[in-house]
């Protein structure tokens, strides 16, 4: 039903045939304030035991007589109340204390927030049933773990699935913020702390007062969960907003303006996170235009900020367009020419937030080198919740696996362990920030994000962003059983469908790193190889009728390989050490070359397409199994789009094979391409 859909995985279904004698019989908030997480936390706790157990428990602020309780709070206010002095002295920003194991149930944060997400554990634990007696310290990976929502003023999302906007509409901040306040409540049960909500490409009208003031409701609906506050800014809007003549980030009186406008902002919203700023990508205003470098526009926010202690998020995508004449072009080493040289000029709550890879959010790429070229400089990894080039929620593709892809990856700078996430938590090169934000875009749809089965993406994100380490599958079953409830052939199925979709759709879509082969030039939706040559934007595939791939070595191509550190670069270089996965991102090769695999490469796509469209037609049965299972809306609606999938499987098959097939003239041993 629609409130499924809008609890997600916080329904806290009754659990049939469980006793619950075990759970305390009361709670005990420390904080009395409404707007503290810990206020919310002892109500989350009551909600959540009435909705599994169907028991009432009632919540005290102070100290009881019962020692049945659930105690939440922070370790300092614990310490107080309770007379003991009980402390975590290696928690970090936003941990936790979880123990059950005495009847006094202890959950304590580092901070309030920190409480909260540990209220949330032990809801999501009860939820699936597990009544294990634990008792442990949690801490995050990494402090920075928000959203971006790209939200437009007029409502409409950019790249939103999911209908439009909750937080604006006609130029304004909707004045019936409850929906703002739910995803609020689901990021915080996934331990999100900052959502910048308008769009990267931004529109100098939020920084209007009556907006201005908007902003600070939307804050008030965030802060009971712990989730900050953040927007992104548009660079010209000193001049376009304010009249200046000039929006140079070094005249001084647009760093007046902006220093202005910052005050005013926290005066509404005291607890803001910060800015995030596209700046001279994509026809967006930027300090290029003053002949200043990026750093000085980056640091322009970072002064604005420093006193309320603010982090401006200055995005890396940033490259010019390209012309495909030129063998040697290539956008996958904008990033690096743009900021290699930048490092260690950008203020210290400056964080640079780098897309998982060199291009563009596509179906698999390889690590971005960046990560590894800003030694001194604060670094978040971008992602995707939102499926701009993987489907657009149309097709299942649980993201995870290719996430873990990136952040496990270990690009050996100075031939040492350097792993993505130990990167960006600021650990391998001794930085104060970092983290990951995602690209979520969900919207009024009482789905959200426009499928039920898409928002095990957003679970996972929040999830790995906590704990890069945690398995992706048992992320993805601890949101099965929270969505679906606790039946084994619930678990199994969707795990199943799952845990091949990625692999799938890379199969029917663009395989051997040959980038999403879709329609590149307007909806980013539904094959379109042809244009993936000859656009200005840099994606190119180079494919005419004997070869295909972008040949980015060092000794004959654009050079990109040789911008990771020695070893990785000496393993792209080279055809024959470069995963078969990623062949044609690094090389240009006849259709005839063979892989790893034993495979030309030509067969290998007419191979792929049908085994990827082939498991794709598998998800409408194994969907179909469970019905009756699944509430008749759920069940209904997952369904519509898995018959879609399969259909638009096949019309991916056909359209890449029948493509490359005209262009190479070469059979399909199998006998199948051509001839459907
Ligand atoms: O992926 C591209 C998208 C744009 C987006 C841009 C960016 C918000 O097609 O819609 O703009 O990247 O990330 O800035």
């Amino acid at each position: 039903a629609a409130e499924d859909g809008l609890a997600a995985w916080l329904r806290y279904a009754p659990l049939p045939g469980v006793n619950h004698q075990a759970i305390p019989s009361n709670i005990v908030a420390l904080n009395t304030t409404t707007s503290s997480p810990v206020y919310s936390a002892g109500v989350e706790l009551q909600k959540g035991i009435q909705g599994i157990f169907g028991k009432h428990i009632d919540i005290g602020y102070e100290k009881g007589e019962s020692l049945s309780t659930i105690v939440v709070g922070t370790f300092g206010a614990y310490s107080q109340e309770y007379n003991n002095n009980f402390n975590a002295p290696d928690l970090e920003e936003d941990g936790f204390w979880l123990n059950t194991q005495n009847d006094t149930v202890q959950i304590l944060g580092q901070n309030e927030r920190g409480a909260l997400y540990g209220a949330f554990e032990y809801l999501s634990m009860l939820a699936q049933g597990n009544f294990t007696k634990v008792a442990y310290f949690s801490s995050p990976h990494a402090p920075i773990r928000w959203t971006n929502e790209w939200d437009n003023m007029d409502g409409s999302i950019e790249r939103g699935f999911g209908g439009p906007s909750i937080f604006f509409q006609n130029g304004l901040i909707v004045n019936n913020l409850t929906r703002a306040a739910e995803y609020a409540r689901l990021l915080a049960s996934v331990r999100i702390n900052g959502a910048i909500v308008n769009n990267v490409n931004a529109n100098v009208t939020l920084l209007t007062p009556q907006n201005i003031a908007g902003l600070g409701r939307i804050a008030d609906v965030f802060r009971p969960y712990g989730v900050q506050l953040g927007i992104s800014l548009n660079f010209a809007s000193p001049q376009t907003l304010g009249n200046l003549s000039t929006f140079d980030p070094l005249d001084p009186s647009v760093i007046e303006w902006w220093g202005n406008i910052t005050d005013q902002i926290y005066e509404a919203v005291p607890d803001m996170a910060g800015y995030l700023v596209k700046a001279n990508s994509e026809g967006q205003p930027g300090p290029l235009t003053y002949n200043r470098t990026l750093a000085e526009g980056a640091n322009l926010f970072a002064n604005a900020l420093q006193p309320y202690g603010g982090i401006v998020m200055f995005r890396a995508f940033v490259y010019n367009m390209l012309n495909i004449s030129d063998w040697k072009a290539d956008r996958a080493n904008a990033a690096v020419q743009f900021f290699k040289e930048l490092d260690g000029q950008f203020d210290d709550n400056v964080v640079v937030q780098i897309k998982y890879g060199p291009i563009d959010f596509q179906v698999r790429e390889p690590t971005s080198p960046l990560f590894a070229n800003l030694l001194q400089t604060n670094t978040a990894i971008e992602l995707q919740v939102t499926q701009e080039y993987l489907g657009q929620q149309c097709h299942l593709v649980y993201l995870a696996p290719l996430w873990k892809t990136i952040l496990d990856f270990d690009l050996r700078v100075d031939n040492r362990s350097s792993t993505v996430s130990n990167i960006i938590s600021g650990k391998r090169f001794n930085r104060p920030l970092g983290g990951s934000a995602a690209v979520v875009n969900v919207g009024t749809n009482t789905t959200w994000l426009g499928s039920h089965l898409a928002m095990s993406n957003l679970y996972a994100y929040g999830r790995l962003a906590w704990n890069p380490s945690l398995d992706s599958e048992a992320i993805l079953q601890d949101w099965i059983r929270l969505t679906f409830g606790l039946d084994p052939s619930i678990l199994n199925t969707i795990t199943q469908m799952s845990m091949e979709s990625w692999p799938a759709y890379e199969n029917y879509s663009g395989n051997l790193g040959i980038q999403t082969l879709t329609d590149i030039l307007y909806t980013h939706f539904g094959p379109n190889p042809q244009n993936m040559d000859n656009n200005g934007y840099g994606q190119w595939t180079r494919a005419d009728h004997l070869t295909i791939g972008m040949d980015r070595t060092v000794s004959n191509g654009t050079g990109f390989a040789g911008q990771y550190p020695p070893e990785i670069a000496a393993m792209y270089e080279d055809p024959s050490t470069t995963p078969d996965n990623l062949l044609l991102w690094f090389h240009h090769v006849n259709y005839t070359h063979l892989l790893h695999s034993g495979n030309t490469v030509i067969q290998h796509f007419y191979d792929a397409h049908y085994n990827g469209s082939g498991v794709a037609q598998t998800f409408v049965p194994l969907w179909e199994s469970l019905k009756g299972k699944i509430d008749d809306q759920r069940f209904e609606d997952v369904l519509f789009r898995q018959e879609y999938q399969a259909g638009h499987a096949i019309v991916w098959r056909d359209a890449i094979n029948d493509f490359y097939h005209n262009l190479s003239g070469i059979p399909d041993l199998g006998g199948r391409v051509g001839n459907h």
